[in-house]
């Protein structure tokens, strides 16, 4: 497959502007608690689809707002419009735009673009992990060093409390906690050596499908941490870097465990 960096640069910069200038759009509830969508999601969602439908007519889609979730062998585009809906509802200046190409079921390629730094994270499978064209590498920290990510799931209040006491673990054992509202911005932030482990145990393909790529592409290990990673359905994520992986996933399924 010929590259489609260029090409997907263009096109997810032009829907960073979207968001850029969508500040102050209308929100909707959707199914679930704190489970938001607002209409600048759509018009970029829109925007993507039909840029991407221009660039590969064959592709098919998976995107958060729209209710196709069907995934063939196909060459797919995952796509969400804006990962990090209730950080752009608030104005926190810390949400994206995530793109990945599945083939035969899996990503061959990701790109993540937050249009608040201006930094787009690129990877094709192979090919190794590009931050704004710098070659990107997960971080060497120790675990008891490690600065610990994590996602709440807050539309599952089960997965939530189990979330919860894990994070109490971490605390005691690595160094420190963040919590972004970002699965995409997350994982970036591994592949990029700024967190050494990022867990959360519910998310969508289109949150995590083109960060998977990236830090496996940046030298880090990626999973689901509650059994097959999958991307035609809902499923836990576990990344980290190769230094901090034994001993974060055994804390997480020792903690999945009492749960
Ligand atoms: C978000 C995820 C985040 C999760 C949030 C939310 P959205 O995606 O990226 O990791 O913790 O609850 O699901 O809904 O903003 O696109």
């Amino acid at each position: 497959m010929a590259s489609i960096e260029k090409q997907l640069e263009q096109i997810l910069r032009k829907a960073g502007a979207m968001v850029l200038e969508g500040q102050y759009a209308a929100v909707s509830a959707k199914e679930g608690h704190a489970n938001f969508v607002t209409d600048c999601d759509v018009a970029v969602q829109d925007y993507l689809m039909d840029a991407l439908h221009q660039l590969m007519p064959q592709a098919q889609f998976i995107a958060e707002e729209s209710d196709v979730l069907r995934l063939t062998d196909a060459p797919t585009f995952c796509i969400d419009p804006i990962d990090g809906t209730l950080n752009f509802i608030h104005g926190r200046r810390a949400s994206a735009i995530s793109v990945a190409l599945l083939e035969n079921r899996r990503p061959v390629v990701g790109a993540i673009y937050n249009p608040f730094e201006d930094a787009l994270c690129y990877a094709e499978e192979g090919k190794g992990a590009f931050r704004n064209g710098k070659p990107i590498r997960v971080s060497n920290f120790a675990f008891e060093e490690a600065v610990v990510a994590f996602g709440t799931s807050p539309y599952s209040p089960d997965l939530s409390r189990k979330t919860l006491h894990m994070i109490e673990r971490f605390m005691r054992e690595a160094a420190d906690l963040r919590r972004s509202g970002s699965a995409a911005l997350d994982l970036c932030d591994v592949a990029c050596g700024r967190s050494d482990i990022y867990f959360e145990l519910e998310l969508s393909p289109w949150d995590h499908a083109a960060g998977e790529l990236l830090v496996r592409e940046a030298g880090g290990i990626c999973l689901n941490p509650l059994g097959e990673m999958r991307f035609d359905g809902k499923c836990g994520v576990f990344a980290a870097t190769p230094r901090c992986a034994e001993r974060a996933l055994a804390v997480l399924k020792e903690e999945i465990e009492k749960a």
